[in-house]
Formats: C-alpha cells, structure tokens, sequence
C-alpha cells in the first residue's frame, strides 16, 4: 500500500537544492517518488510503507537543509 507524506523544506533556493534533496530522500527504504516544489519548499514523498519522520528529517538534513515546523 502506498503512502503520501508533505513536508515544508526551509532553505531550497535553486535546482540544485531541489536535486539534493530528491535524492537523499529516494535514498529512503521504501521511497518510490519524491516531488519537491522550489517555490514553496513543499516536498511529497511517496512511499510503500510508511516512513519514519526522523529518518525523513535526517535525510532532509543529510542535503543540507531543515524541515520547517
Ligand atoms: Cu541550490
């Protein structure tokens, strides 16, 4: 079964932030997608089990930036 989740990424300001966090984040067991919007730093993961949000966090921060709160 598949899972969606949304987070708010703090700090994204190009393409090159975008690529960094898509692929820490598909990096996850489990990911199958990862859509990352620059303007908002909206990020959706998809998933086929759910996902550990510290395990999200810490990918999140592995690229360099910070899931906003
Ligand atoms: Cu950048």
């Amino acid at each position: 079964m598949s899972t969606t989740n949304s987070y708010t990424v703090e700090g994204m300001t190009c393409g090159h932030c975008v690529a960094a966090v898509t692929e820490e984040l598909s990096k996850l067991d489990g990911v199958s997608h990862v859509d990352v919007d620059l303007a908002s730093g909206h990020v959706t993961i998809e998933s086929n089990h759910p996902l550990d949000s510290a395990d999200v966090a810490a990918a999140i921060d592995e690229a360099g930036y910070t899931i906003s709160p």
